[in-house]
C-alpha cells in the first residue's frame, strides 16, 4: 500500500498536480473574515480534487515536504490579489507546516526567508501541530524566534488529539490555538467536550492565546459555541468549505448577497450543512 502511495504521490509532483485550496476563519460574533488557511490539494488523471491524507506524511518522510511548503507558499503569493479580493487585505494567512519539519532549523530558516520576501510576513501565520512544540528539538529557543523575527506568528493546529496535555499547553508559547474538530462535532449534546472545550478555552486565554474552534458544520454546534462560550472565531463547513482558486468569490465574501460565486464542494469533503451563515445574514 505504501509503495502505491508513494508512486502516485511522486507522479502528482512530477505532474504537477499539487495546488490549492482557501478556507476562511470567520469571526462569528461580528461576521466578518479574520483570516484564511491554505489547504493543500492534489488532482487525479481525471481531474478530481482530493485532500492530502497520507501524503503529507509520506512526503515528510520521503523529503519531499519540503519543497510542497515552498510550492504552498509561492501559489499563496501568485494569488494574493484573489484571496484580498475574497477575503480582504487584512485576512491573515495561515499555512501548515508538518511537526518535523518545524524542527529542522535549516528548512525553518529558509521558510522565514521566503516569507519575509514576500513584503508582507506579518500577514503569516504558521499552524504546527502539537508534537511541533512538545519534542526535545529545541524548537522553543531556537526556531520559534525565526518566525517571531519576521513578525509572523504560530497557531497549535488540531489542538486536542496529540500527545501533549494541558499542563504542558502551559510551557508552549504560541499565539492562537485551534481546537480540533473532533471536540466541535455535536458539542451541543456532548457535555464531556463541553468541559473540555470550556477548559481549553479558559487555559487559553488565560496564556494569551486567541481561540479557533474547528470543524462547525451545523447551527446547533454554532449556537452552542456563541450561547456557553467566549470564543469568537471558527473554520468550518457551516461557513464555507475550502475552494479552490477559480471557486473564490470576486468581491468580498463577508459581504455576499446570494449573488457572490456559490461556495462549491472540494473534493472529497462532505456536502454543505447549510448555507454560509455570513451570506444569509448579509441578506
Ligand atoms: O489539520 P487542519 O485543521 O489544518 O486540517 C484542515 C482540514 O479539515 C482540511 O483538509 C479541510 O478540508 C478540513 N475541514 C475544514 N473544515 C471542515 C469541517 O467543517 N468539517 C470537516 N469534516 N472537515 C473540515
Ligand atoms: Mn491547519
Amino acid at each position: 500500500d505504501r509503495m502505491k502511495i508513494e508512486q502516485r504521490l511522486r507522479l502528482v509532483v512530477r505532474d504537477q498536480r499539487l495546488c490549492c485550496a482557501y478556507q476562511p476563519k470567520v469571526d462569528f460574533r461580528s461576521d466578518t473574515v479574520t483570516g484564511v488557511e491554505v489547504l493543500l490539494r492534489w488532482r487525479d488523471e481525471d481531474g478530481n480534487v482530493n485532500a492530502p491524507g497520507d501524503f503529507v506524511n509520506l512526503a515528510v518522510d520521503l523529503g519531499l515536504m519540503d519543497e510542497i511548503t515552498h510550492f504552498v507558499l509561492g501559489e499563496t503569493v501568485a494569488a494574493i490579489d484573489h484571496i484580498d479580493a475574497a477575503f480582504g487585505p487584512e485576512a491573515s494567512i495561515s499555512i501548515n507546516v508538518a511537526a518535523r519539519q518545524a524542527n529542522n532549523p535549516g528548512f525553518m530558516r529558509s521558510l522565514a526567508e521566503a516569507i519575509e520576501s514576500t513584503g508582507f510576513p506579518k500577514r503569516f501565520t504558521l499552524e504546527l501541530t502539537e508534537e511541533a512544540f512538545i519534542s526535545k528539538g529545541r524548537f522553543q529557543s531556537e526556531i520559534l524566534p525565526l518566525v517571531r523575527e519576521i513578525g509572523a506568528r504560530v497557531s497549535i493546529d488540531d489542538f486536542g488529539v496529540g500527545y501533549s496535555s494541558l499542563g504542558e499547553l502551559a510551557d508552549i508559547t504560541a499565539d492562537e490555538i485551534k481546537v480540533d474538530r473532533s471536540f466541535i462535532t455535536g458539542i451541543h449534546r456532548r457535555p464531556r467536550s463541553q468541559s473540555v472545550l470550556k477548559a481549553i478555552e479558559s487555559l487559553s486565554y488565560a496564556l494569551g492565546m486567541s481561540v479557533v474552534v474547528e470543524g462547525v458544520e451545523t447551527a446547533e454546534e454554532l449556537a452552542y459555541l456563541q450561547a456557553a462560550t467566549r470564543i469568537r472565531l471558527a473554520q468550518g463547513y457551516y461557513f464555507a468549505k475550502p475552494m479552490l482558486l477559480d471557486e473564490l468569490p470576486l468581491r468580498r465574501f463577508s459581504e455576499g448577497r446570494g449573488d457572490v460565486a456559490p461556495i462549491r464542494e472540494v473534493g472529497n469533503a462532505r456536502p454543505v450543512a447549510s448555507r454560509a451563515v455570513l451570506q444569509n445574514r448579509a441578506s
